[in-house]
């Protein structure tokens, strides 16, 4: 099994690691520190070194109640990283749901277009707008990760999914992908991914994780991101989740979370933390 992407076919048969590279100044995780280009590509050619087999670059937080970017802002954050990344020798995505940036990072050669809005998000609204799905098949070979969200990030920890959400999250991705390859699209460029933390309470999170397979079910290959989300520091504290560990303090268990999707079949995990990602699923490796 692989994902077809622009210049790479990805092998899925052992497990990637995506690294996120924020090129965001409020980024909540690492304090926009990264938040110049030159920055960003110091941090890619890092991620790299420390063994990540794909790029995320991103130019908007969407953390729960994150101001939106303009469209100026996030092109001018995102295009002069990727120009550069692209060089470095490893696939690159790009964590959009704007249908231009989008179709700006497609045309400079990007790998990946990964959305949290699987695509759904459109670009001045009514059947003249530009689509996000309509870019990706129009494009010959681009990867896509489709990701569940409930609601949007301004809201959408005030109102939580209702119910068993492990079904509603694999029907609404799978029928995401399935418009997608009614228009033409290649399965095998289709990863799906059930947006931790986005709209879903801490017990709805791990329900997702722990029945992992009912999602693989669905015929794809999943993308999971654990990585130093407020689930994990929920679960370890005790506490109320957002305020028990900080994100610099969320590494132990990201690195559980990341090894447990990889167990339950995730092929792909993006995470912050990518050389303490690889060593740990060197682990599972040695067993596997
Ligand atoms: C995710 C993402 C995720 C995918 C973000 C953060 C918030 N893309 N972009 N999956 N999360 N595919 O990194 O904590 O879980 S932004």
């Amino acid at each position: 099994m692989y994902w077809q992407t622009s210049r790479y076919q990805i092998d899925l048969t052992r497990p990637k690691v995506m690294g996120i590279v924020n090129v965001t100044p409020d980024s909540f995780s690492d304090g926009g520190q990264h938040g110049s280009a030159l920055a960003a590509l110091r941090h890619c050619e890092q991620l790299i070194r420390d063994g990540a087999d794909i790029l995320d670059i991103g130019g908007e937080s969407t953390r729960p109640g994150a101001p939106p970017v303009s469209l100026e802002d996030e092109l001018a954050r995102v295009i002069p990283v990727l120009r550069e990344a692209t060089r470095l020798g490893v696939p690159v995505s790009v964590d959009t749901y704007k249908p231009r940036v989008m179709q700006a990072v497609l045309e400079l050669g990007a790998d990946i277009i990964n959305d949290i809005w699987a695509l759904r998000w459109q670009e001045g609204g009514g059947a003249h707008g530009l689509h996000g799905t309509g870019l990706v098949a129009a494009h010959p070979s681009c990867g896509v990760c489709l990701m569940h969200m409930h609601r949007e990030p301004r809201t959408m920890q005030v109102t939580p999914m209702q119910g068993d959400v492990v079904p509603q999250v694999r029907a609404f991705l799978e029928q995401s992908a399935g418009a997608l390859q009614a228009l033409g699209v290649d399965k095998a460029r289709i990863m799906l991914d059930p947006g931790i933390g986005f709209g879903k309470t801490v017990a709805q999170n791990f329900a997702l994780l722990a029945r992992q397979a009912e999602l693989l079910q669905a015929g794809y290959p999943v993308l999971a991101g654990w990585s130093r989300k407020s689930s994990l520091a929920g679960m370890v504290s005790h506490a109320t989740p957002a305020a028990s560990l900080s994100a610099s303090e969320r590494l132990a268990p990201s690195l559980a979370a990341a090894l447990l999707a990889v167990e339950r079949g995730a092929c792909v995990v993006r995470v912050h933390d990518v050389k303490e990602t690889v060593q740990a699923l060197r682990v599972l490796e040695a067993i596997r």
